[in-house]
């Protein structure tokens, strides 16, 4: 977990890609994971960057449900 941020209830991680085809090829592949898990980012992409935040709105803050998505996505990366 060290690639992401711990802080205030979240987990937090700034990806780069090459450009911006690369940066919504992951996102697509993110939007999949986080639809069978019905756990969903908190995201923003600019160009090439896409910044998550991962936080459980349902129990207020982090769960296992974040650190396993945290673990799925930096196995696309
Ligand atoms: N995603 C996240 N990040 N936190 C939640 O609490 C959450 C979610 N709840 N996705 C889910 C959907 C819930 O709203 C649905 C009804 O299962």
């Amino acid at each position: 977990m060290s690639d992401w941020t711990e802080a205030d209830g979240a987990l937090t991680r700034q990806f780069k890609f090459a450009n911006f085809s690369e940066a919504w090829a992951f996102m697509s592949r993110v939007a999949l994971i986080a639809e069978a898990m019905d756990h969903h980012p908190e995201w923003s992409n600019v160009y090439n960057r896409v910044d998550i935040r991962l936080t459980t709105h349902d129990a207020g803050g982090l769960t296992d449900l974040d650190r396993d998505m945290a673990k799925r996505i930096d196995s696309l990366v």
